[in-house]
């Protein structure tokens, strides 16, 4: 890895796109995986790469599901595995669900090389390596799933996923939680909650919020679902870029 010293102003977004880049040279990123995190980084620049008031909003409501869920269960692509995979681990472990590994450029190599990164970094129950479903409304390789996974949660977290599939998840009757830091995205606007937020923050939030939600009854935490809208947050992520482009103008010009 590139010597990136820590005083760098840029140091957070170097380390991001080290890691997106080691995990491409390991095999289990796809190629198409740097760009995608390339996009993000644009997105978290205008957000000015910190956790905005929506995505804590969004935050909330997605643990809140999580902890209502019956079955639900994590999805991992590899970038989620270059960036957050022992977060992603210790979300699952922490709530006692299962780990999918679930690609959009599917090789059962890359399947592989992620699900046992997963395994190492200590995650209990990995799936993905033999999908025996298929999500309705995808082509072959985009649709795959496991039972006892994917297919047939009722909750499903999916950060940085394609529109098409988000669709697909929604239109099963499955509550869906994206990290996405594109607020136009197809993905945040179909999902039933969408954390505006990179997800090198947004995991260990959630995971911090898992905790502290996990002692309410769930009244509460049917009253914070019932309470959330995703179109309002989304509309707010939008207005807080905005506003933050417009403060950052005015101190460049004073
Ligand atoms: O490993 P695979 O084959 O499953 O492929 C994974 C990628 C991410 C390449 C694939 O799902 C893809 O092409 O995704 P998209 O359609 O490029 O969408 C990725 C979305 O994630 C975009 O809206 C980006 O803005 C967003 N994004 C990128 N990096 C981050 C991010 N959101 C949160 N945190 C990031 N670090």
């Amino acid at each position: 890895m590139t010597d990136i010293p820590k005083s760098h102003p840029r140091y957070a977004s170097l380390v991001a796109r080290e890691r997106v880049t080691n995990g491409v040279k390991k095999g289990y990123t796809s190629s198409q995986g740097l760009i995608a995190q390339g996009r993000g980084e644009c997105f978290d620049y205008l957000l000015g790469e910190r956790t905005m008031p929506s995505a804590e909003a969004a935050t909330i409501a997605a643990a809140a599901l999580l902890l209502l869920a019956e079955r639900p269960a994590l999805s991992v692509n590899g970038n989620v595995a270059a960036l957050v995979a022992e977060e992603m681990v210790a979300l699952a472990n922490a709530l006692q669900i299962p780990l999918e590994v679930n690609l959009f450029h599917r090789s059962e190599e890359r399947v592989k090389k992620i699900a046992d990164l997963l395994r190492e970094k200590g995650a209990k129950e990995v799936l993905g390596e033999n999908p025996d479903a298929s999500v309705p409304g995808l082509e072959h390789a985009r649709a795959l799933a496991t039972r006892g996974g994917i297919y047939d949660a009722d909750v499903v977290l999916i950060p940085l996923e394609d529109g098409d599939r988000c669709e697909a998840l929604t239109a099963m009757g499955k509550k869906v939680i994206a990290i996405d830091l594109n607020p136009l995205s197809r993905t945040a606007r179909k999902a039933t909650v969408s954390i505006v937020d990179n997800i090198l923050r947004a995991v260990p939030n959630m995971a911090a919020q898992v905790r502290q939600l996990s002692a309410r009854s769930r009244v509460d935490l049917e009253r914070m679902v019932q309470e959330y809208d995703n179109e309002k947050v989304l509309r707010q992520a939008v207005q807080e870029i905005q506003d933050h482009l417009v403060e950052q103008f005015r101190e460049d010009t004073n």
